[in-house]
């Protein structure tokens, strides 16, 4: 297999070796964060999947610990896939898994700690009065799986699982008084016709005010309520925000921004099977997601100007043999989790915003800054001083001149496929701007993050966030889509920021401190180590200024399979 040692992350977390998914159970208990993971212990493709483990004091720096579940049992023995961990009242954790039996009847079982005393909750037991939950008849016994993060309120223990009925996504929901005995609430907690299967579902409550988090169980006034799904045709992930009634167990989400399917998108980019758990210890709600190599239907319209030969997940069976379609789809296999993001609800009640946990600061080391630097038409200017391969950079740009932004035509689709239309190379009016990562000093290989203004028929302005892999990379047989999102911040101060994390294969990006956030990953084969750089560059007929731009390198984190936290 092509995975090249160029391109695995600094401080993105990452294995050692072989192939890593979804990020399973993350808490923090007794001051230690726990990240279970979807792995593959024998190879670098998917399959043989346990939940492994790894535990830290800050989210940056991790020590790997041996797998904490694995398939063992007649409930799980042809896999243990995906689920969550709930802190019971009295602070002992409880993990909600999938497990498939010899007939691959998926079902949710329980684990508990063998033993309470070790800090790092190496070893977990699977009582005997396991599978928790049985799919019933009417249920779709091979699409019935990733239990949430458990939730009590009205006498009830409440979790949701994702499912299908033929093509309509299905989230159900379990009701428990004892975490023991669970029953179905008759309705589906949320159904889609024409989507496909609904994947690891998450839902939380989110404070209206403030960036803090609050527990899973917190109902109320102060509150709003998020539910997530993956979609598992399109491999991207879409969260609506509603009202969550509690007693009668009814979501209504708010007929809000709609990307698709009544929805927003948490991340623009290769981002999938997402999580959430409450940080009681800092009072924060922590996002982790699975930077993978997706591919998608919405992407295949772009295929025609991009020229990429793309193929689609669901070519690929759980339970056949990995195959020549399955290697093709697995680009690098160099997947890995992208850096835990603190979210928040914006203050406008209509998205959530997220932000990279604090601690990754810790990892910044040699800073540069730039200062009022004027991009006129065509221009760039380098950001030299720091390790382009592995940086963090933050860039407020400046515009005067809103009157420059082109007229936005709303027959243009989805902000994908205008990124890819419009590539960081065409000049506009307003933008594009932005920074070039990656990039050879010729400019061969380069993954452009940039910014377009439109104006739309109504006056209101359009800001569109794009993140382009199309020229990463020399090599051919790769994944490059052009990513794009839109951004709803007010402009009429003239400014907007960006933030890139960029990790040898990895550029996440968060535009407008957060509102939109894009994760590509790129495997560029001759910008990497001191042959990556960084410019900042205007592609726009309007002038552009670098009002602020700071950019640290960032020293390698941690990720060792022995020593200690
Ligand atoms: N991955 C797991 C499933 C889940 C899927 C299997 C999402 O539980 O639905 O590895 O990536």
């Amino acid at each position: 297999l092509n995975v090249k040692k160029v391109h695995r992350t600094g401080f993105h977390f990452q294995p050692p070796k072989h192939w890593i998914n979804d990020p399973n159970g993350p808490m923090v208990y007794k001051g230690i964060y726990h990240l279970f993971y979807q792995y593959n212990p024998k190879g670098a493709v998917w399959g043989n999947i346990v939940w492994a483990h790894s535990v830290s004091r800050d989210l940056v720096n991790w020590k790997t610990l041996e797998p904490a579940i694995y398939p063992s049992k007649p409930f799980d023995i042809r896999g243990c896939w995906s689920g969550s961990a709930t802190i019971l009242p009295d602070g002992r954790p409880v993990i909600l898994y999938t497990g498939l039996d010899k007939d691959a009847v998926q079902m949710q079982n329980y684990a508990i700690p063998s033993d309470m005393n070790d800090p790092y909750l190496r070893r977990w037991s699977k009582p005997d009065d396991n599978p928790l939950i049985y799919p019933s008849k009417d249920v779709n016994a091979s699409a019935f799986r990733d239990p949430s993060t458990a939730w009590f309120s009205g006498g009830h223990w409440k979790t949701v699982i994702g499912s299908r009925h033929h093509h309509r996504g299905i989230v159900y929901m379990y009701r428990s008084k004892d975490f023991k005995h669970w029953n179905r609430v008759k309705h589906p907690f949320h159904t889609v016709p024409n989507t496909g299967n609904f994947e690891c579902p998450d839902f939380f409550p989110v404070l209206k005010a403030g960036q803090n988090g609050i527990d899973t169980s917190a109902v109320g006034e102060n509150v709003r309520h998020v539910l997530k799904v993956s979609l598992d045709e399109t491999r991207y992930e879409y969260y609506t925000i509603g009202t969550y009634n509690p007693d009668k167990d009814k979501y209504v989400p708010d007929g809000s921004l709609e990307d698709g399917w009544g929805g927003l998108r948490l991340d623009y980019g290769n981002f999938y099977a997402s999580k959430t758990f409450y940080d009681s210890g800092k009072g924060r709600r922590i996002l982790w997601g699975w930077a993978n190599e997706s591919d998608s239907q919405a992407n295949d319209t772009t295929k025609g100007w991009a020229g990429v030969q793309v193929r689609t997940w669901k070519s690929y069976d759980f339970f056949s043999q990995v195959d020549d379609a399955f290697l093709s789809y697995c680009r690098r296999c160099t997947f890995c989790q992208t850096i835990p993001r603190t979210m928040w609800l914006d203050s406008g009640g209509k998205q959530l915003v997220h932000w990279p946990v604090q601690e990754i600061e810790t990892l910044r080391g040699n800073k540069v800054e730039l200062q009022n630097v004027e991009l006129k038409r065509g221009e760039h200017v380098e950001v030299k001083g720091i390790t382009a391969a592995q940086a963090d950079v933050e860039v407020v740009f400046a515009f005067s001149d809103l009157s420059r932004a082109e007229h936005f035509d709303p027959r243009w689709g989805p902000a994908h496929r205008i990124c890819a239309q419009k590539s960081a190379n065409s000049p506009g009016g307003l933008g594009p701007f932005g920074l070039m990562t990656l990039a050879t000093v010729d400019f061969h290989e380069y993954t452009p993050v940039f910014f377009r203004i439109f104006k739309a028929d109504n006056n209101k302005h359009i800001i569109l966030l794009c993140s382009d892999a199309r020229n990463s990379s020399h090599a051919g047989d790769l994944y490059k889509p052009a990513f794009g999102g839109f951004v709803n911040v007010d402009i009429s101060h003239g400014k907007l920021s960006l933030r890139t994390l960029i990790d040898n294969s990895v550029v996440e990006s968060f535009g407008a401190g957060g509102r939109t956030c894009i994760t590509s990953r790129v495997y560029p084969e001759k910008a990497t180590y001191d042959n990556a750089r960084l410019f900042a560059f205007n592609h726009g007929s309007s002038p552009i200024t670098v009002e602020k731009l700071s950019a640290w390198s960032m020293k390698n984190a941690d990720r060792n399979i022995g020593g200690t936290i």
